[in-house]
């Protein structure tokens, strides 16, 4: 008998599943409103993670420079004993968290570690960019239902691949299109983006604000905008003067597009018809990513197109929106104190010059080690302090520890977790025992608290739920029951275009910057896109052997440069990896394309050889802004 339960890994489809424990299949709930019955490659594949030989099964502690198994009470008591030590100065206590395990019972260690007043990090390796471009926008974080853009006339798809990171936003676009929805993908190329739209347009990498300033233009220049809309704006004629002092061809020529294809997305914005608008993470991971953000908001705005079914521009929602939090519940430590916050975009450097020093670290769901820039520096960093590692794989970070601690993975431990695409809450029930010793995070936490000196202690797991779901009036034996519940929004997202500022008004960009100047050592740029059959770097050891591929475009001038029978390099001004290079059709002439998430110790991770950079808005990482060429070696 198949289980319902659902996927926590760090995507916004976020599945309901059913599990056969015996068959060992996985496949979608065809009663979950978005999963609608089938699911990824990497959700579908989950069991080969789970029955992984090289998975961590056994509490490993660092001797002499070796792992060697132990037992659950030495490993956490080990644990314990330098987690006290250290709590003399909270702050030497660091608190590093990915989002590899989401859910309202995966907070505990936020939970705990807050408790015990740590350092933690800020910033953002994803999407916060975007987010904080959006709420400067809008007044607050929120888009239509995903369902809505049925309801459009044309979708504009600003460089989302949905067919790696969405395969729902996928399935809808393709049932939008047999309805004679039309759909325009813009991108650097180098995609599948044909296969899933009408027309495609390339454009330079990280300079969607440009083409969208270049609408704007044709907006204004045509005369006919909708006094409505503007009354419902703030700022217009900062916007307009702004884009009046621009020429629609230099605008054209700063995103590398024709005149003929701007004018052709000013079309599909102008002509009759609701035109919903998808922002990708992609174009956000740039020096001016949040300004690209902004800028493409302004067009579904100005034409119209914001507040209205089967319009509205769709970044994120927070998958936290329907769950509440229980660290009132705790009891002990010091809930509310200030904590010292490190950079994680230069996570390297902050550990190194961090006054107090770091003495303990904790690291759990995230192979930190690996997903930041400069991940050298982040090594070197870890080897000073007592590093904690929760994870069941021996990645990059889990190397560095002095203590690993194995944790159960989903489908073998319960929780309750929201989406940052739609709006239900899925319960993950747990369908197979943990293999050998592994026992759920939350377990793992309550026990780490218990055992301080000062225990801090945490309420049980059913409490938790209970008080996580409430704010949605979402009792915990009706998930339990039901496997997942859609929570009621509105479908349109700031309908009537009353937007969440204090004074109801939309907020257009101010300044449009130029792009940073070309480091012409390096006059490529690398983009490290998501592969479709992992999640980042969840990737199993086998498919690592060789060197890495990187793809470029077969007109790329540094293409003909390389000689294919000597070794290849790939180099930054912070290193050079030996890759493989092929070549991808349509890929905008100065980008490298390689699939992140790769490890370091085969010599896979790109971060190595990336350097840390900061995007405008939000503290975000500008990875894809990353300087670099090719040459043989
Ligand atoms: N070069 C480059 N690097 C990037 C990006 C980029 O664009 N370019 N993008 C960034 C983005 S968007 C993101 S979101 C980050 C992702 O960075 P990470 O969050 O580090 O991503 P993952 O590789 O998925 O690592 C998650 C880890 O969680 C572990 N895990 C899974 N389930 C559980 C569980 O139940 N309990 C515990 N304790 N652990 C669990 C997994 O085994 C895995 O090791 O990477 C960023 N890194
Ligand atoms: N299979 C799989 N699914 C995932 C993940 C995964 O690792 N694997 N990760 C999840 C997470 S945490 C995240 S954040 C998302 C990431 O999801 P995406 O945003 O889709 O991922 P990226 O690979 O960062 O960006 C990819 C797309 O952005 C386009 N792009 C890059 N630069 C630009 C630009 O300057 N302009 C425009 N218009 N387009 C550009 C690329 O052509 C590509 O199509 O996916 C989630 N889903
Ligand atoms: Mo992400």
């Amino acid at each position: 008998m198949p289980i319902t339960t659902a996927c926590t890994m760090d995507c916004g489809d976020a599945c309901s599943l059913l599990v056969d424990p015996e068959a060992r299949t996985i496949r979608g709930n065809p009663k979950h409103p978005f999963t609608k019955g089938f699911c990824c490659k990497k959700g579908g594949r989950y069991f080969d993670r789970l029955d992984a030989e090289e998975r961590i099964t056994t509490p490993l502690i660092k001797r002499d420079g070796q792992f060697v198994e132990a037992s659950w009470d030495e490993a956490l008591g080990l644990a314990a004993e330098r987690l006290d030590a250290a709590r003399k100065n909270p702050a030497s206590i660091l608190h590093i968290h990915g989002h590899g395990y989401r859910g309202v019972l995966a907070k505990a260690s936020s939970i705990l570690f807050a408790a015990l007043g740590s350092s933690t990090t800020r910033g953002t390796l994803c999407d916060n960019t975007g987010i904080t471009a959006s709420i400067m926008d809008f007044g607050a974080l929120d888009h239509n239902d995903p369902e809505d853009i049925l309801c459009a006339n044309r979708i504009v798809n600003w460089g989302r691949d949905v067919p790696r990171c969405s395969v729902h936003q996928q399935a809808l676009m393709a049932r939008a299109r047999k309805q004679g929805t039309e759909v325009l993908t813009i991108s650097p190329g180098g995609d599948s983006a044909a296969e899933f739209s009408d027309m495609t347009i390339r454009v330079r990498p990280g300079s969607d604000r440009f083409l969208a300033a270049a609408v704007l233009k044709l907006f204004l220049e045509a005369g006919d905008l909708n006094p409505w809309v503007l009354t419902r704006t703030a700022n217009w004629p900062a916007l307009r003067g702004l884009i009046d002092g621009l020429t629609f061809r230099d605008l054209c020529r700063a995103c590398d597009v024709t005149d003929d294809d701007a004018e052709l997305v000013y079309d599909w914005y102008a002509d009759p018809g609701n035109v919903a608008t998808l922002l990708g993470w992609g174009l956000q991971r740039y020096d001016f990513g949040g300004e690209n953000v902004r800028f493409i908001n302004a067009v579904a705005m100005l034409s119209g197109n914001v507040g209205i079914s089967g319009g509205g521009a769709y970044y994120n929602i927070s998958s936290g929106r329907n769950l509440g939090t229980w660290a009132h519940l705790v009891k002990g430590g010091q809930p509310g104190a200030t904590r010292r916050e490190l950079l994680i975009n230069d996570l390297g450097a902050e550990i190194r010059r961090a006054d107090p020093a770091v003495e303990f670290v904790l690291i759990d769901g995230h192979n930190v080690v690996n997903q930041v820039p400069d991940c050298l520096a982040v090594a070197d960093a870890l080897r000073r302090p007592f590093v904690m590692v929760v994870d069941g794989f021996m990645h990059d970070t889990a190397m560095l520890a002095d203590v690993i601690l194995p944790p159960a993975l989903m489908f073998e431990r319960e929780d309750a977790l929201g989406s940052f695409a739609h709006n239900c809450v899925n319960h993950c029930a747990a369908a197979v025992p943990p293999r050998g010793l592994c026992r759920p995070d939350f377990e793992i936490m309550t026990e780490l608290g218990a055992r301080l000196a000062e225990p801090i202690i945490l309420p049980d797991a059913d409490t938790c739920l209970g008080e996580g779901l409430k704010k949605s009036g979402i009792t915990l034996d009706e998930l339990r029951e039901h496997g997942f519940v859609r929570v009621d929004h509105p479908r349109v997202a700031f309908a009537g275009m009353a937007f969440a500022h204090p004074d109801g008004l939309y907020r257009f960009p101010e300044t449009l910057s130029p792009e940073m100047e070309r480091d012409p050592d390096h006059p490529l740029q690398l983009l490290t896109l998501v592969r479709g059959e992992s999640l980042h770097s969840q990737i199993p050891e086998a498919d690592q052997a060789g060197f890495p591929t990187v793809w470029i475009a077969k007109d790329n001038p540094a293409f003909a440069a390389l000689n294919p029978a000597l070794d290849a390099y790939l180099v930054t001004p912070a290193g050079a990896m030996r890759v493989n290079v092929e070549t991808a059709p349509g890929l905008h002439p100065v980008a490298v394309i390689m699939r992140r998430g790769g490890w370091m110790k085969y010599g896979h991770s790109a971060n190595v050889i990336i350097e840390p950079r900061m995007t405008d808005m939000g503290e975000g990482c500008a990875y894809y802004s990353q300087p670099c060429r090719l040459e043989n070696r």
